[in-house]
């Protein structure tokens, strides 16, 4: 190596037969940037992932898409990074839109020259993750696999995963459904583990588990435990499922409370999810009240209704929060008990106040038919309602009540609708989806529809789209409407326009 140029053997020659030394390679458990790194488990846990940059969960992120607007969300990003986020989980999935990949690859450019933080893709196509991990110069999260199809999925995502070395979220989701006990959630866990672990090799500590929340608002019996199982399930899957890490999507929990609740009840699931072994929390950082901060009050509420300790404990919760906002509920109440009957029909769908409407009702139709009382006043106060819930006035297990008041008030007009046999405005096929539960709309279009003349047939949620062409012939449909919640599953509609 000490010769000089020209003579004897050139130093690639000198060199091509020396043996190379190994070098030690240094596995970071971490994520990256172009410019930093932040490891996967932050000490003192969790890493925060800014859940803001997300069209799902943001309107102004969703505002910003339609625009092109990239500028303004490199703004919501420096404010994720500002309230303490590690990581950013970048959504650009628009039922708007059908162009989701590209929007994905021309903000994770932007974001990758103007912030630090490394990001989490959170998207269902397989192509948009493979297009963002190539875009991105960086060692990415993706967000996220599940068994909702079988191994699909994992085999759609993985050969990308690997091939750019991503760590990989994975929802605890089969065919059964989304896992809600402790039990169910491990069991899913296990068969995700099995394959992307067993077969494609992932280490471990690269594969994140999301036992996932549902909200505690709705008040439905069927999740008053939910978060109960969540915590257990976290603890689970850490124990049997050794150097694996655990992620949740905290706000979840609360979905569809007021802010202060909101606050409330976010910060105390965290707190126990991060005592259970959470390493990652999706949250909206600058948002997150320190559990400390809460009075000895809130804390006892929310771990009523977190733990499931009382029966009572959501509308415990909701009164003390709403107690604190504002309301000039006692003249509205005042005004009411004077007004006319249609007036007062009105109040009570929107006040949530089932109790003698019935006699109200009675008394609007001295002067209305039933038909009249159905469009005039029932459906302009749930109307109300709706455009409350829209503008944030209300809060979901609000709404929920009001339509049983008027799921209550329907019932009691209908006895009086001389519904003319054998006529009929048309007949109209309903239906939520395969793959979507939500229905709460679809019940209030049949509802509507169905007191105005119309036939309707309900076939229900999750509905495949063969059986809604195949009842739509059978009947004759003169129209089917189609109902879904999610961007995903919004994705089924044209399926079923194509099938017809
Ligand atoms: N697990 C995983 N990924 C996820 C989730 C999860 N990604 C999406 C979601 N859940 C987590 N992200 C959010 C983002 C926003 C909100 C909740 C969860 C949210 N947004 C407010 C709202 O909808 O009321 C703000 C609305 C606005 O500003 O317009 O609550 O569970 N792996």
């Amino acid at each position: 190596s000490a010769r000089g140029w020209g003579r004897g053997p050139t130093r690639a020659e000198a060199v091509r037969c020396a043996k190379r030394r190994e070098r030690p390679l240094r596995k970071l458990e971490a994520l990256s940037s172009m410019m930093t790194a932040a490891d996967l488990t932050q000490d003192p846990r969790p890493t925060l992932v800014g859940e803001r940059v997300n069209s799902q969960g943001s309107r102004r992120m969703k505002r910003h898409l339609l625009k092109d607007d990239y500028a303004g969300i490199v703004d919501i990003a420096r404010e994720q990074v500002e309230g303490g986020a590690h990581v950013l989980d970048v959504c650009t999935a628009l039922t708007e839109r059908s162009d989701e990949k590209e929007q994905m690859v021309g903000v994770l450019r932007k974001l990758a020259l103007s912030v630090a933080a490394p990001v989490c893709i959170d998207s269902t196509e397989a192509p948009v993750i493979r297009a963002a991990l190539e875009a991105y110069p960086g060692r990415c999260l993706v967000n996220s696999v599940n068994m909702e199809n079988g191994r699909e999925r994992i085999d759609a995502v993985m050969p990308a995963v690997r091939e750019y070395g991503a760590a990989v979220i994975a929802l605890t989701i089969d065919g059964v459904g989304m896992a809600k006990t402790a039990d169910r959630k491990l069991e899913v866990a296990r068969a995700i583990h099995d394959i992307v672990v067993g077969e494609y090799g992932l280490p471990p500590g690269d594969l994140v588990f999301d036992a996932l929340t549902f909200t505690l608002a709705t008040g439905d019996a069927e999740f008053t435990r939910s978060a109960v199982e969540t915590l257990d399930g976290i603890r689970r899957i850490r124990e049997a499922l050794p150097g694996v890490r655990t992620i949740l999507g905290v706000s979840n929990v609360s979905f569809g409370l007021g802010p202060e609740a909101r606050r409330i009840l976010n910060s105390v699931m965290l707190t126990h999810a991060v005592r259970a072994g959470l390493d990652m929390a999706i949250v909206n950082p600058s948002e997150i009240t320190p559990y400390s901060d809460l009075t000895e009050e809130e804390r006892t509420l929310a771990d009523d209704l977190v733990l499931a300790r009382r029966e009572d404990a959501l509308p415990r919760f909701i009164a003390y929060t709403a107690e604190r906002t504002p309301a000039a509920h006692r003249e509205e109440e005042e005004e009411a008990s004077r007004a006319d009957p249609a007036a007062r029909v009105h109040w009570c769908v929107l006040h949530r106040r089932p109790d003698g409407i019935e006699g109200m009702l009675d008394a609007c139709m001295e002067t209305c038919t039933p038909v009249q009382v159905l469009n005039e006043v029932l459906l302009p106060a749930m109307k109300e309602v709706g455009d409350k819930f829209g503008s944030g006035e209300l809060i979901l297990p609000f709404v929920l009540q009001s339509a049983e008041v008027m799921k209550r008030a329907v019932a009691h007009v209908e006895k009086f609708l001389d519904r003319a046999e054998g006529t009929t405005k048309g007949k109209v096929v309903v239906a939520t989806v395969y793959g979507d539960v939500h229905d709460i709309g679809k019940n209030l279009v049949r509802t509507i529809l169905g007191n105005n003349g119309y036939t309707v047939y309900d076939l229900g949620k999750q509905v495949p789209a063969h059986v809604i062409v195949d009842k739509a012939v059978e009947v004759k449909a003169d129209l089917v409407g189609l109902s879904a919640l999610l961007v995903s599953t919004s994705r089924q509609m044209p399926v079923v326009v194509q099938e017809m």
